[in-house]
């Protein structure tokens, strides 16, 4: 496979309700859009990256110039038969993780449209059980102004059908949030996102956490750190999660030698790609940690390969990446994602490649900036 051609699309997009995280809140999502084509076929993928380096040190503006700069003229370099052949000439590349995932996307979109399988099934290759057609999905419920506000919208999804429910914390907003939420909700499947909030001068408070029966507490201290999070997993007994703090396959094994989490959120663009997706999901399976996949607000096309990684087998505890209309009035691809209300899932695209339909003339609406570059 040789790339030929690869168009950077810079959107600008209005989310259908306002998301605030620890570190902030956002009203529109700006992503950054990848078209990469060659013999005849083009592969999309969606950089995760945001506006602003506040989840990530990468934002929209860093991984454009390294995928344009670097990324976009070694592939152009290379003819490659499989992953590890396109991966290979890139190996140089260090850090940048959300730029190399979306080009890396565009790559496994040709490969499974040239061997005419979805996504999903060209990940699941050497699974035994191929990947699931359906996959469990929860809601990731933000900041709200008020404890009351959230226990309405937290209503609202649980009789929509979600059948887990995240909660966005921060110091201020968590104790008594959970005690309102579990005393309306005792049984509810819970778990909470720090976002790296707190430090282990908030021990209390997140000790305190342990009598909300909470599936897990996703990051609660520094986006860097592995080693105070294993020093608060042997005090706390609610399973830590880590999200921001891993980046790649050798992290993940370092945090768990260590004692660091006891579940991985694996969000394919915060690790690089599929393929270091795929190496954290095995190695996790073979020590028996579950993994999810955690969701970036994204469109349609990262919400796709979002969803066929999540059909791996040991994806075990439900993902972020929810229906359309959470997100979006309009999306960015012709199809619409539904919750199946009756299992509380997603359905997987089962067509080849990313099996969505970009649309050029909604991709135009949203359009901040664009580029064509050629081999
Ligand atoms: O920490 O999982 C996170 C959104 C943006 C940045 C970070 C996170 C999130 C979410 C949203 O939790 C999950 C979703 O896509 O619904
Ligand atoms: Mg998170």
């Amino acid at each position: 496979m040789k790339i030929k051609q690869v168009v950077l699309y810079h959107l600008d997009m209005p989310l259908v309700h306002p998301f605030e995280t620890s570190f902030g809140l956002e009203t529109r999502r700006q992503c950054l859009i990848i078209a990469a084509s060659g013999e005849g076929l083009t592969g999309w993928g969606e950089c995760v990256a945001h506006d602003r380096p506040s989840y990530s040190p990468e934002t929209v503006g860093t991984a454009w110039h390294i995928l344009e700069e670097y990324l976009v003229p070694a592939v152009f370099e290379t003819d490659w038969e499989d992953i590890e052949g396109y991966l290979n000439p890139l190996s140089w590349v260090r850090g940048n993780p959300m730029a190399r995932a979306a080009l890396q996307s565009a790559a496994w979109d040709l490969l499974a449209q040239s061997q005419g399988l979805s996504l999903a099934a060209t990940l699941a290759e050497t699974y035994p059980e191929g990947p699931r057609e359906r996959v469990p999905v929860g809601v990731s419920i933000g900041i709200q102004p008020t404890i009351e506000g959230t226990l309405l919208r937290l209503d609202k999804f649980l009789s929509q059908g979600f059948s887990r429910i995240k909660l966005k914390i921060k110091p201020g907003w968590d104790l008594e949030l959970l005690r309102e939420v579990r005393q309306k909700f005792p049984e509810i499947h819970l778990m909470v996102d720090a976002n790296s909030a707190y430090r282990m001068d908030d021990l209390e408070i997140l000790k305190a956490m342990d009598e909300f029966d909470l599936i897990m507490l996703e990051q609660p201290l520094s986006h860097d750190d592995v080693y105070q999070h294993s020093q608060l997993q042997k005090l706390i007994d609610t399973p830590i999660c880590l999200d921001e703090s891993i980046h790649s396959p050798d992290q993940a094994v370092w945090a768990l030698k260590i004692g660091a989490c006891r579940v991985i959120n694996i969000k394919p663009g915060r690790v690089g790609g599929l393929w270091e997706t795929r190496k954290i999901h095995d190695l996790c399976q073979d020590r028996g940690i579950p993994v999810w996949c955690g969701g970036m607000l994204e469109t349609g096309i990262g919400r796709a390969a979002n969803l066929a990684a999540a059909s791996l087998p040991n994806f075990r505890m439900p993902t972020d990446n929810g229906p359309t209309g959470r997100y979006w009035e309009e999306d960015i691809i012709e199809e619409e994602f539904f919750l199946n209300r009756e299992d509380s899932t997603i359905t997987v695209p089962d067509q080849p490649g990313l099996g969505v339909t970009p649309s050029l003339d909604r991709i135009e609406k949203y359009l901040i900036r664009k580029k064509t570059l050629a081999s």
